[in-house]
């Protein structure tokens, strides 16, 4: 039996054509269309809406140069996206990509994205995967 696994994706960074502020915008539109493309923005064709998500949106310094990260988490009542944005030579791109739906829970995820001042100056962010089976 195979048993399913949380998605992580550790994939290249890929550019994007809005920044993360106007993606959290048009997802949070009352427009299905304008919540489609905030979507397809992210890299996700939905072929039907899902209605209003909730989308946590997020600026803070996570690497060692001065401008900030942006982070999006977004939650539809049964799974969870989080995505980190840097800003490179003008253009932001999607340097991180997490996901959580095994067994979804609104609590886990609430906690899913933690930023935290660990190591450096800086903020850190932890990515808590949950595992399938018993979660104990
Ligand atoms: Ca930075």
């Amino acid at each position: 039996m195979v048993t399913p696994k949380p998605v992580v994706k550790p994939e290249p960074a890929r550019c994007v054509s809005a920044d993360p502020l106007r993606i959290c915008q048009l997802l949070l539109s009352t427009s299905t269309p304008d919540r489609l493309r905030g979507h397809g923005l992210l890299g996700k064709q939905l072929d039907r809406d899902m209605g209003s998500p909730e989308v946590l949106y997020r600026s803070v310094n996570l690497d060692a140069d001065d401008e900030s990260e942006s982070i999006l988490v977004i939650s539809d009542g049964r799974t969870s996206a989080a995505y980190v944005f840097d800003r490179q030579s003008g253009a932001w791109w999607i340097v991180g990509e997490f996901g959580y739906s095994w067994h979804w829970h609104a609590e886990q995820a609430e906690r899913f994205i933690t930023l935290k001042p660990l190591v450096s100056d800086g903020m850190d962010i932890l990515v808590r995967v949950q595992e399938g089976g018993t979660n104990v």
